[in-house]
């Protein structure tokens, strides 16, 4: 029997397709509020030093083709077919507008999968209250979602972090007692930890299974890419925190953006300019983990998650 065609709907970040984007994606970002002509100047010239714009749209793209050819490359024998559609929070194709594709297209049944592997209400809450505003809109019957909350010990994706933080420690020449592997992700307001929210437990985690499995104690836990707004985020900064490790006499990190799965503004300034730099000054080696772009291990990754929400979740 020839069975319906299930949606994915892949939801990721987004980013500005020109320069002179920005300042809507930037305004989109900030809920509606134009950011000032300082903000503006700044975001500008950080996507100037990464070479005019960030690689996003485009690696999230061949991450979408590629769940797509993989999900169908394993139908079983019912004829079952996968159709992703990609969803960006903050530059089109905007969730909502795919959201309306899909049901323009005949999708009744959906998986929704974010491109981020822990869980906050801030983050990958926010994508799914988007898609389930969406859906809602909708007339007529309404589209079967079921929501991959987060991902962040699947066996596969621990299993591709910790290839990547072996290989970079095979790059430094450090002594175990000089080298530190620094996992981190996106900061978020302070606010959240008063929800409960699981995001810096969700952190720890997936930490702790890489140590784990490449039986390494000197790892540590720091937070990225805080926002300039006038509340407090949730802290120790990464650049705070390789201060004090070279206080302490590392001199050899390995930094390991497991908050992110693709190259990107915050990967490749604020680690590879930002933290390089102060590295530099410090006279410390810094290696970075390399992304998981679409490579094949971290499609693996997503296909599984996919096909095991879909045999658990409708
Ligand atoms: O390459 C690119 O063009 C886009 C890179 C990019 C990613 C990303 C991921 C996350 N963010 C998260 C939270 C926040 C909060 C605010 C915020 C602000 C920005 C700004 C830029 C930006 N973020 Fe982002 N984020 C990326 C880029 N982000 C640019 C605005 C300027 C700046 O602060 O640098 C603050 C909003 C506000 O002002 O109210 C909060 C989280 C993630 C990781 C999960 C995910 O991917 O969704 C969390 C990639």
């Amino acid at each position: 029997m020839v069975q319906s065609t299930i949606g994915v709907l892949l939801m990721a970040y987004g980013t500005p397709a020109h320069l002179d984007e920005v300042e809507a994606y930037y305004t989109h970002i900030r809920r509606g509020k134009k950011p000032s002509p300082e903000q503006l100047q700044d975001l500008i010239g950080r996507y100037k030093a990464i070479g005019g714009l960030s690689p996003l749209q485009e690696i999230t793209r061949r991450q979408a083709q590629r769940l797509e050819e993989q999900l169908n490359s394993r139908a079983d024998a019912d004829g079952q077919t996968y159709k992703v559609y990609l969803g960006m929070k903050h530059s089109p194709p905007f969730i909502e507008d795919t959201v309306k594709k899909m049901k323009d297209d005949g999708i009744t049944k959906t998986v929704g999968l974010v491109l981020a592997p822990h869980y906050s209400k801030m983050s990958v809450g926010s994508y799914i209250r988007t898609a389930q505003d969406a859906i809602a809109k909708e007339q007529g019957p309404q589209m079967e979602i079921t929501f991959v909350e987060h991902w962040h010990t699947h066996p596969l994706f621990i299993k591709a972090v910790s290839k990547r933080v072996a290989q970079a420690l095979q790059k430094l020449n450090g002594s175990p007692d000089s080298t530190m592997v620094l996992f981190s992700a996106h900061s978020l307001p302070e606010r959240i930890l008063d929800w409960q929210d699981p995001y810096p437990d969700q952190l720890g985690e997936t930490a702790q299974l890489v140590a784990d499995r490449l039986n390494i104690s000197n790892w540590q836990l720091a937070w990225q890419s805080a926002g300039q707004t006038s509340e407090p985020w949730i802290g120790p900064d990464i650049l705070e925190v390789i201060r004090s490790l070279h206080q302490k006499g590392i001199d050899h990190l390995v930094s390991c953006p497991v908050g992110f799965v693709s190259d990107h503004l915050e990967v490749l300034y604020d680690i590879d300019i930002e933290c390089r730099a102060l590295c530099d000054e410090l006279g410390m080696t810094l290696v970075r983990t390399e992304s998981f772009n679409d490579s094949s291990d971290f499609i693996d990754v997503l296909t599984d998650v996919v096909l095991k929400q879909k045999a658990g979740g409708m």
